[in-house]
């Protein structure tokens, strides 16, 4: 396998582990959602997987979404966003921009319509700052289909907006009132 390919691999592992199931590699999280770097290095190997720290270093830096922070001294590591576990990883609340994008598959859509966008898995909803970006992420469940959020007005509404270090904007809920589409757009 290539350095590239075998790094992906090992990312996915670490979302796993520091999204939502530590104990995948015997370690904990504490309450800001950080891992201790040794022990999530030697965590990993123990399930017999080759890792080391500038292994490490290259995949929290190449990642394509960003989706690992150190701390200042590199003895930490957490997931920037998108945990099932209850962990307050200091997200910044954030003006959003006017339109938001969220990326689905036309059969989430009648429940979608009815009870509006919910964090099913996760802790937020999670939104895109434009268009392509929530294509990808509803191509990874089938054809995407995008709907086009009102932010501004939610935002006017009172409704509370996250920005994580990795761009996702982040929220409890979205309103089928918000919805700009009438139809969100099929492609
Ligand atoms: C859908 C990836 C039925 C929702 C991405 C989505 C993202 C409903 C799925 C991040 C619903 C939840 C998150 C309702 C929402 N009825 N279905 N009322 N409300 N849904 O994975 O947004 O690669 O938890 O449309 O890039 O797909 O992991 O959320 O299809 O940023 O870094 O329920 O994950 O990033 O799925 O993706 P998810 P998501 P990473």
């Amino acid at each position: 396998m290539t350095q590239e390919a075998n790094d992906i691999k090992l990312g996915r592992f670490l979302s796993l582990v520091l999204r939502h199931r530590p104990s995948a590699a015997g370690i904990t999280l504490d309450a800001l959602g950080w891992a201790d770097v040794d022990e999530l290095l030697s965590g990993v190997r123990r399930t017999g997987r080759r890792i080391d720290m500038d292994t490490l270093e290259r995949i929290v830096r190449e990642n394509n979404k960003r989706r690992y922070s150190f701390n200042e001294d590199h003895t930490k590591i957490r997931a920037n966003q998108g945990h099932s576990i209850p962990v307050d990883v200091e997200l910044k609340k954030e003006t959003p921009p006017h339109r938001l994008y969220h990326g689905t598959v036309e059969r989430f859509l009648p429940s979608i319509r009815r009870e509006g966008i919910r964090k099913m898995g996760r802790q937020y909803v999670h939104l895109s700052a434009d268009y392509q970006t929530a294509e990808e992420v509803g191509r990874r469940r089938g054809t995407p289909v995008v709907i086009v959020i009102d932010a501004e007005a939610m935002a006017r509404d009172g409704a509370v907006f996250y920005l994580s270090e990795n761009g996702v904007w982040l929220c409890d809920h979205v309103a089928p009132e918000y919805f700009l589409d009438p139809e969100p757009l099929v492609k």
